[in-house]
């Protein structure tokens, strides 16, 4: 424990075996997925670092809950389960379980939000604009302008910027802002924490104009974590009072249990408003299923539950920070270009330093993800211009972050394949200069990047 990178704290007691190819096999494979790791075969990728949903290890605790899966079509005991996790853990009164975090973004934008409405977010996530612009809200970004600076180093780089969102509430009325998304952590920016000031603070303006707060709960263990080693005041606090007391600043959230639910599918709404539930619940019916199963099946709702419990644990969630923070520490200490403070689900490759001769619209990071894993086998995902996708006149979004995501699944690798990753981003990076562009060959209308294809230029 007091080693500077904390051990892993498990034992391993069942393997998959990951596949080993060779250059000339992923020179193929690449090509044939349109140069978009999202096509890719598992079965063709050696260290699997293109998300951290849903690719986490549960533990015996959740393996066994499975067998305790209750599949009743109503009232399933699992339900209660979940619902006790929420209510115990994130103090939130009402839950309503669905297929994944978009689940719950889809219920939660249909009952909120009216076309010519303005949701105000920090930073934009790709599923969560969707489902605003689906329903007829502008987006607006109030993060604090340093989120957009990949080498400023600061404490808590995913907080709203306050004078932002005052100057959005005058220029539009509070009445066209039927909530505010309060992302913990920003997944975009770096997966950069929000401080619990910051929240407060936020959730005051908010009360003041009656705008309501909804969280983004996806990676809230992991700023709680942040909370507890850098905000004064926190550091003899446990992960759950953080994050309860995170939690008491906002009307209800969103979460996709895949990240900090420690599970392999699953999600939720929460609520404290009835009035609002009742609504949230008349709508899950059509889109998922019952209020006591939405999306999920009695078994996924028990090791969700079980997986919440889990997350509180300290000596887990400063395990999983300390990994990334070492693949950080290497890239870094290689003069590698990477977005600081190291966040906490991954390391985020600076495409724009790293290919500084690639402009943005020939997607510099899209093509460093597809060289990584031609180099090596390791899968990252682009997060840059592609995922930003295109305004409603048909033009690029230009994001300030041109990045490619190195993403730590939770509970799944050792420092060892840290190491491996390391050296595969440090020999790209000494061929920086023979490496073109990419361009379209086929390009989605929406969330273009997960199927989007493309050829060298
Ligand atoms: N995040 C990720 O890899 C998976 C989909 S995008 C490739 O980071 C936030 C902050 C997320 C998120 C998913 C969702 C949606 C909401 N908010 O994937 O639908 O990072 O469970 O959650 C992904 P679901």
């Amino acid at each position: 424990m007091d080693k500077k990178y904390m051990a892993e704290p498990y034992k391993i007691k069942m393997v998959e075996p990951i596949a080993v190819t060779t250059r000339e096999q992923r020179e193929i494979a690449i090509k044939k997925a349109g140069y978009n790791t999202f096509l890719l075969d598992s079965d063709d990728v050696y260290i699997d670092l293109l998300t951290d949903s849903g690719t986490n290890a549960m533990s015996e605790n959740q393996w066994a809950g499975l067998m305790l899966g209750d599949e009743a079509y109503a009232g399933s005991k699992n339900f209660k389960h979940l619902q006790q996790a929420v209510q115990e853990l994130y103090g939130f009164k009402y839950v309503i379980p669905t297929h994944q975090g978009r689940g719950a973004e889809n219920i939660l934008s249909k009952i909120m939000i009216k076309p010519g409405d303005y949701v105000p977010g920090n930073m934009y996530f790709t599923t969560t604009r969707a489902h605003q612009e689906l329903n007829g809200a502008a987006f607006r970004d109030v993060i604090i302008d340093e989120a957009h600076d990949p080498e400023l180093n600061i404490a808590f780089k995913g907080n709203i910027d306050l004078n932002k969102l005052e100057k959005l509430i005058d220029e539009v009325g509070a009445e066209k802002i039927p909530y505010i998304c309060l992302a913990v952590t920003v997944n975009l920016a770096g997966g950069q924490p929000v401080s619990m000031a910051n929240m407060k603070a936020v959730y005051e303006l908010a009360q003041k104009h009656g705008i309501k707060v909804m969280m983004d709960a996806t990676r809230c263990v992991e700023n709680a974590c942040f909370i507890k080693h850098r905000e004064a005041g926190y550091a003899n606090k446990t992960i759950l009072d953080i994050v309860k007391e995170m939690f008491s600043y906002a009307d209800g959230c969103t979460m996709s249990g895949k990240k900090d639910g420690i599970v392999n599918i699953g999600g939720f709404l929460a609520l404290n408003d009835g009035d609002l539930y009742q609504k949230a619940a008349n709508l899950v019916v059509v889109y998922e299923g019952m209020p006591s199963y939405g999306g999920m099946s009695g078994r996924d709702m028990e090791a969700l539950a079980r997986g919440m419990y889990e997350s509180m644990d300290y000596n887990y969630i400063a395990h999983r920070l300390a990994q990334v923070e070492y693949l950080g520490e290497k890239l870094d200490q290689a003069g590698i270009p990477i977005v600081k403070p190291v966040g906490g689900h991954a390391v985020f490759l600076d495409a724009r330093r790293f290919y500084p001769h690639i402009p943005q619209n020939q997607f510099p990071a899209q093509m460093l993800a597809a060289q990584l894993y031609i180099e090596s086998g390791v899968r990252s995902m682009e997060r840059g211009i592609v995922s930003a996708g295109r305004d409603k006149d048909g033009n690029h979004h230009y994001p300030k972050l041109e990045l490619v995501r190195l993403t730590i699944p939770r509970r799944v690798y050792t420092y060892s394949h840290l190491d491996v990753v390391a050296e595969a981003v440090i020999e790209l990076y000494k061929k920086r200069d023979q490496v073109k562009g990419l361009r379209f060959v086929y390009e989605p209308p929406v969330l273009r990047f997960f199927t989007a294809r493309f050829e060298p230029n």
